[in-house]
């Protein structure tokens, strides 16, 4: 498989052209992180650059965003296998005002993978609706991600109001998304912060492994 047309298709928005190419990519026995990592992630990184430069606009960011999702949806198995017990219960959502989802896709689908029972709320979703799913759920992290940086005080809003809605001392939650940095994380209270959907997975099982070890 060419992973440099794949790419393209991606960039060009061609949707059959992408799932057609991760089709084979899958076939040929490339990973579905080999996959993202060399060819889909760079893609959509193209596609904001072509879209800062001004050479694409918002249909043409919704056709990319298109032909990714469902070239993540075709992943899905891959990247979260099933049949084993759950490590932990997650709550994920983009914050309120981002419609911006697939990355915390991806971030839900890599903790599936690795044993978590993962509540997705999807996008634009307001700060009370994460409070209520924890608490009714009994999950013990949120993950939000953002990726305007216009809605970074939605995702201090969020993490005010998970902190202060007395979900337990075992409580924590996790952020992420383009214009999110460690620093950022730090200053709005936020337990955690992870840049990439791996490094989310590593951030998590720490956390939760630090609650068991201090319960115990
Ligand atoms: Co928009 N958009 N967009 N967009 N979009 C960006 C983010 C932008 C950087 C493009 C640009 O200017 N270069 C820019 C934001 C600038 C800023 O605020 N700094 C932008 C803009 C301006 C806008 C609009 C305002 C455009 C307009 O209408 N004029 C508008 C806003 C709408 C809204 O949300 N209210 C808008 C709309 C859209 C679409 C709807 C068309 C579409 C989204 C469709 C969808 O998600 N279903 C879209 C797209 C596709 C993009 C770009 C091109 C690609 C985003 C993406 O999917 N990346 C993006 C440019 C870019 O990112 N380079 C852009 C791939 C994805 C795998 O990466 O989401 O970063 P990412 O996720 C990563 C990490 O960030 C991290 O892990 C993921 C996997 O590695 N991560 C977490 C994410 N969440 C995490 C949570 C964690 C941990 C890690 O813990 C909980």
């Amino acid at each position: 498989m060419d992973l440099k047309a794949l790419k393209k298709c991606l960039v060009d928005g061609d949707a059959a052209g992408t799932t057609a190419g991760v089709k084979a990519a899958l076939a040929e026995g490339l990973s579905a992180a080999d996959i993202l990592g060399d060819c889909l992630i760079p893609g959509m990184e193209e596609v904001g650059d072509l879209f800062s430069r001004a050479e694409y606009f918002v249909p043409e960011l919704l056709l990319s965003a298109r032909a990714m999702t469902q070239a993540v949806e075709l992943l899905k198995p891959e990247l979260s296998g099933s049949g084993y017990e759950a490590a932990g219960k997650v709550v994920m959502g983009t914050v309120q005002g981002d419609m911006h989802d697939i990355g915390k896709k991806l971030v839900a689908m890599m903790l599936e993978g690795n044993g978590f029972d993962v509540i997705d709320l999807g996008a634009d979703v307001p700060a009370q609706r994460f409070v209520e799913t924890a608490r009714e759920s009994g999950a013990t992290l949120v993950g939000l991600s953002s990726l305007l940086s216009t809605t970074l005080g939605a995702m201090e809003d969020t993490v005010k109001a998970l902190h202060e809605a007395g979900l337990g001392e075992d409580f924590r939650v996790i952020v992420g998304g383009a214009p999110v940095t460690a620093e950022f994380a730090s200053r709005i209270g936020a337990d955690g912060y992870a840049d990439d959907a791996s490094s989310a997975v590593a951030v998590v099982k720490d956390l939760i492994a630090a609650t068991a070890t201090n319960a115990g």
